[in-house]
C-alpha cells in the first residue's frame, strides 16, 4: 500500500459517543481530508476489549479501563490518509486532557486521563494489530485505484498521487 493509502483505528469512546460529540469528531478528520473507508457503532464486549488494550492488563487501572470502554456504544473507524497513523495522533493529543493542548480533540473537549474520548493506533504494528481485531473481512472499503478518489484528486498534489 502507498504512503497515501495508509490505514488506522479510530475509537470514539463511550464518553464521546454518550456526550453527542461524534459529529464533532468525525468532522474533525473529514475536514483534514482523511477518507473513511470503515465506520460502525458498536457494544464493545469484554473480550476484545481485553485484546485492544492487552498492553496494559499488568497495569494497576487495566480493570476500570475495561468497565469505561465497555460501558456504552462506541464508534469505530478506519481512517486512510497520507501518514494517517500519525495524524491522526497529532489531531488527538496526549493521553490526558488536563494536558492536550486546545486545538487537539482531547485538548478542546476531555477533563480527564481516562474519559479522553478517542483512540488512536500508534504505529503501524499497532494499527494491523487493531484493525484486524475489530473489522472483520470485507467491512472495509478496498483502496480506490488511479484517481478513482475524487476527494484525493484534490488533498494531494499532482507529483503526491504519483
Ligand atoms: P493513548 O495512546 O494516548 O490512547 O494512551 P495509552 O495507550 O498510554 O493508554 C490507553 C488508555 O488508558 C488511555 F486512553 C487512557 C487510559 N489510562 C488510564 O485510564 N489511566 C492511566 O493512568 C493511563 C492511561
Amino acid at each position: 500500500m502507498s504512503a497515501l493509502h495508509e490505514r488506522t483505528l479510530v475509537i470514539i469512546k463511550p464518553d464521546g459517543v454518550a456526550r453527542g460529540l461524534t459529529g464533532e469528531i468525525l468532522a474533525r478528520f473529514e475536514k483534514k481530508g482523511l477518507s473513511i473507508v470503515g465506520l460502525k457503532i458498536v457494544n464493545v464486549d469484554k473480550a476484545t476489549a481485553e485484546k485492544h488494550y492487552a498492553e496494559h492488563s499488568a497495569k494497576p487501572f487495566f480493570g476500570s479501563l475495561l468497565s469505561f470502554i465497555t460501558g456504552g456504544p462506541a464508534t469505530v473507524m478506519c481512517l486512510e490518509g497520507n501518514g494517517a497513523i500519525g495524524v491522526v495522533r497529532g489531531l488527538v493529543g496526549p493521553t490526558s486532557g488536563l494536558k492536550a493542548p486546545g486545538g487537539t480533540i482531547r485538548g478542546d473537549f476531555a477533563l480527564s486521563g481516562q474519559n479522553n474520548l478517542i483512540h488512536a493506533s500508534d504505529s503501524p504494528e499497532s494499527s494491523s494489530r487493531e484493525l484486524a481485531l475489530w473489522f472483520k473481512d470485507g467491512e472495509l472499503l478496498p483502496v480506490a485505484k488511479g484517481s478513482g478518489s475524487a476527494l484525493r484528486d484534490w488533498v494531494y498534489s499532482a507529483e503526491e498521487r504519483k
